[in-house]
């Protein structure tokens, strides 16, 4: 029978079945009888429990999220509500970005847990990347969804009446917003307790990026902006482990950080995730160079961009029914060139702002607290230093030098100088 508790507990391995047995949607799908059900804890993130329950007929992940950040353990208290924004933005990215994220089958609010589909034989895209597997539709379709879910979630888009009840839905975020702005803004740029990297090897690198005032300064601009510019419905946490794929298929997890900022924080975070798993490639050569992992990194980074800017600029041209740039001024009057004029500042503003997130994205995740498998599994701490070490340099140079830098074949080949000087 179903346990219709209303005060949170967490699930177990043996409690599920008969606390999820009468959920029509998941009995459904998986098999009426929850005896038969097999159920495996299998999650691996920061936050939450994941398990995969596998029945007669089918099978499906449940996810619930625990009062605590499981990283760290309960001494970090963490609100169960982050389930409810997570349950959220799953539906508005299935609206603006169909198909791309997991089906929803069920939601408790007051357990702090999604019934949704199991994608499978979907792996992580990160742990593809570290395995040297090479993804042929991740760029366009990561491109697509970022500029569909990000265009449609705006005012440019939305009816402003609906965007703002929405930004005042998601403002209730506020701890996991807290995460973001101290883990991966701040906390990189000064000795914070939870902060750790690669020992001694980094020692002089990590002091240089910590004496660099621009860098400081650069990064509070960064944070600033994140923090005040409530422009559109962000995923939140888009990197390589919040992705699964298979060779024809790419699909988005995981938007529990979902809340209104700037567009350019997920692309920024994203193509952060694809540069660093191209400056971790020399840490996983055992069985082989990777310079066609390498190639197909950057080439990665190239066309996600490209995808996102053409249909960025499509919706532009045949979506923008918000109240931003309105056609009045424009279209409505025959100024087709003011309206590119404008479709052009506003790609400008993200392509500098997505560089200096991407840089910062990089630093947290080599000198915070929460660090990347794409170096953490590179065993050898020499040759990991070495593959971080030209990684902070990268990110540092990107976000102090964003402005100065104009496409992203020149980032790309920086990324590429910067890696060659330190394998010469
Ligand atoms: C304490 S949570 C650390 C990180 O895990 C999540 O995936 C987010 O990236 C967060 O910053
Ligand atoms: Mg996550």
């Amino acid at each position: 029978m179903t346990v219709q508790q209303t005060s949170f507990e967490a699930l177990t391995v043996d409690s599920l079945p008969h606390r999820l047995g009468r959920i029509g949607a998941l009995a459904g799908r998986i098999g009426r009888d929850s005896a038969a059900w097999k159920v495996r804890e299998v999650g691996d993130g920061n936050l939450n429990l994941v398990f995969i329950v596998d029945g007669p007929t089918g099978s499906v992940v449940v996810k619930q999220a625990l009062p605590y950040v499981r990283l760290v353990g309960d001494s970090w208290p963490l609100p169960l509500k982050r389930s409810f924004f997570e349950y959220h933005a799953l539906t508005r990215q299935e609206a603006r970005a169909p198909g791309i994220v997991p089906q929803v089958l069920h939601f408790d609010e007051a357990q702090a847990l999604i019934v949704m589909e199991y994608l499978t034989p979907h792996v992580i895209l990160r742990k593809a990347l570290i395995a040297g597997h090479e993804l042929p539709l991740i760029a366009k379709d990561l491109g697509l969804f970022m500029a569909r879910t990000l265009f449609r979630g705006a005012d440019l888009a939305m009816p402003t009446r609906d965007r703002k009840a929405d930004l005042a839905l998601f403002a209730d975020n506020v701890e996991l917003c807290d995460i973001t702005e101290n883990l991966v803004f701040t906390d990189p740029y000064f000795e914070a307790a939870m902060n750790r990297h690669t020992a001694p090897q980094l020692d002089p690198v990590v002091a240089e990026l910590r004496a660099d005032r621009d860098l400081r300064v650069e990064a509070q601009r960064m944070k600033h902006l994140f923090a005040a510019n409530a422009e559109t419905l962000l995923h939140g946490d888009l990197h390589s482990g919040s992705i699964m794929v298979t060779g024809d298929e790419t699909r988005v997890i995981d938007p529990e950080f979902a809340f209104y900022g700037p567009m350019a924080f997920d692309v920024g975070m994203l193509l952060a995730n694809f540069w660093m798993s191209y400056f971790s490639q020399d840490g996983h050569e055992a069985a082989g160079p990777r310079d066609s992992m390498r190639a197909y990194l950057l080439g990665v980074v190239a066309e996600t961009w490209a995808v996102f800017r053409a249909e960025f600029a499509r919706l532009w041209r045949t979506e923008r029914t918000g109240m931003l740039y309105h056609r009045s001024l424009f279209e409505d009057r025959g100024d087709m060139i003011g309206s590119e004029q404008a479709l052009g500042a506003v790609l400008q503003s993200i392509w500098h702002d997505m560089l200096g997130f991407a840089g910062i994205e990089i630093h947290r995740r080599i000198l915070g607290l929460a660090h990347n498998a794409d170096f953490e599994t590179i065993e050898d701490e020499d040759l990991r230093a070495s593959c971080e070490a030209p990684a902070l340099r990268f990110g540092r140079q990107i976000t102090v030098a964003r402005h100065k830098m104009h496409s992203i074949d020149e980032v790309n080949a920086l990324a590429a100088l910067i890696r060659g000087e330190v394998r010469r």
